[in-house]
């Protein structure tokens, strides 16, 4: 299984949004332990295939996040799998996943794969809407968490804030949840401080939005992790 218990910090890229060329290899170079290529609106097998072509030239690990069958391509180092726990429909917890072993279940390198336990924690969030969640409560999301870890053996629980500043008390209070699943917290880091704030609980950090408003900003975010 892709193993990710080494990682501290993260970007996720969105084949949706545009990045000027010096701009993605300063992110590639800065140290961060991976790139993830994601997003919920505008995913298509064609911007897709161009970030990763683009991201392939560097020497860094690109994980694809799967949010839709047609934008599934080879040549990743890595496939995360979302599920969504907090979502009100079971087809975001498992029918979708299942459809997609049912077809294509012979072909799946399951050692390149982590499947990540999904907390959307923001109701604005695209996320939120597209996966139909409902916001849970802190005592919903610590019992997320101990099901995450110890009823399903997940690699990841992902405490997914996507666009807003979270709480970290809550993800204090989730990290002292976990021992085997890796935390991974996402939401609103714009700056080094608030990098290592988050830093301090979670095990990984995930940056998104600040790349495409201050790209600056965001590669210091990666210095919360060096020691
Ligand atoms: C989004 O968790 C990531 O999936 C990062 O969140 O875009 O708010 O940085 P931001």
């Amino acid at each position: 299984m892709l193993n990710v218990k080494n990682w501290n910090h993260v970007f996720k890229l969105d084949p949706n949004k545009s990045i000027e060329e010096r701009y993605l290899k300063d992110l590639c170079e800065s140290g961060t332990d991976a790139i993830i290529i994601g997003g919920t609106d505008g995913i298509t097998f064609d911007n897709v295939f161009d970030l990763q072509d683009r991201v392939q030239k560097y020497d860094i690990t690109c994980i694809l996040e799967v949010s839709t069958m047609e934008a599934i391509m080879p040549g990743f180092n890595g496939y995360f799998i979302p599920l969504v726990l907090n979502s009100r429909e079971k087809r975001y917890v498992m029918d979708i996943q299942h459809q997609a072993v049912k077809e294509y279940g012979d072909w799946i390198d399951w050692r390149e794969m982590a499947v990540e336990g999904y907390c959307v924690m923001n109701e604005q969030a695209k996320v939120f809407e597209a996966a139909q969640c409902q916001l849970p409560s802190k005592e919903d999301v610590l019992a997320y968490a101990k099901m995450a870890e110890h009823m399903f053996n997940l690699p990841i629980f992902y405490l997914e804030y996507s666009g807003t500043w979270g709480d970290a008390e809550l993800v204090r209070d989730v990290a002292a949840e976990l021992e085997q699943t890796v935390l991974f917290y996402g939401g609103g880091i714009e700056t080094l401080e608030q990098a290592k704030i988050m830093k301090k609980h979670a095990d990984v950090i995930v940056v998104g939005n600040i790349i495409y408003e201050d790209v600056q900003a965001a590669l210091q975010t990666v210095n919360a992790c060096k020691q």
